[in-house]
């Protein structure tokens, strides 16, 4: 099933169910090589979720700014080679929606536990504005926010479910978008929180 949102934004409804427990060993892999952290905006604001990464560049931010790079700054190493069952999802789903050749070279893993949010933006830090983003929901469900490419427009409330991926890309690229404060619960694949895998091709 393919439900599009809007030009460019396609909801690709539990898709990867048939993989999660796949991708859950994945994440517990990448997460013992390069354990997830709260980092800290270019502000000081400490973000709510924890993220961590795998693949070639990671995204960080610090009091510096926004940016990928290749290693971990919390170990100095490289982040965690992208395991094959996240990449191949991401090149297929991506495909299904009309993105050819997607080849993901960052994999941004969030991980929201009951309070945790992430508000307003747009993601502008990858050097290939025409290269779609996939994002992967697993676990609790969320409350997704689909705003416009201006922030003053009010954003649309997407519920996103355990397995269901969305691919963005084209003119909702930049959209504003956001998740509103993941509420407690307990799901069977992941416990007490939400994960979110997003994939860019963040380089060239
Ligand atoms: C719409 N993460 O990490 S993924 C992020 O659920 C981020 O963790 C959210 O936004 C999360 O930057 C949402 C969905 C997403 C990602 C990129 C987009 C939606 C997007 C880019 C343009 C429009
Ligand atoms: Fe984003």
């Amino acid at each position: 099933e393919r439900l599009p949102l809007a030009d460019g934004a396609v909801v690709l409804p539990a898709y990867a169910c048939g993989v999660a427990d796949q991708l859950l060993a994945a994440i517990d892999s990448v997460v013992a090589q390069a354990p997830l952290r709260r980092m800290v905006t270019p502000g000081g604001q400490t973000m709510s979720a924890q993220m961590s990464n795998c693949g070639a560049l990671g995204w960080v931010t610090d009091r510096a700014g926004y940016r990928y790079q290749a290693t971990d700054p919390v170990s100095g190493r490289p982040w965690p080679a992208m395991p094959v069952a996240i990449a191949r999802l991401a090149t297929q789903a991506a495909a299904l929606a009309g993105f050819a050749d997607f080849f993901p070279d960052a994999c941004l893993i969030n991980r929201y536990q009951p309070g945790a949010r992430m508000g307003l933006h747009q993601d502008r830090d990858e050097q290939d504005l025409s290269q779609p983003i996939v994002s992967v929901s697993l676990g609790l469900p969320m409350v997704f926010q689909f705003g416009g490419l201006k922030r003053s427009e009010r954003p649309r409330r997407v519920p996103l479910n355990h397995g269901d991926v969305v691919v963005w890309g084209g003119p909702s690229r930049l959209r504003y978008h956001g998740v509103l404060t993941l509420k407690p619960g307990t799901h069977p694949a992941t416990g007490d929180c939400r994960y979110n895998l997003t994939l860019r091709r963040a380089g060239r």
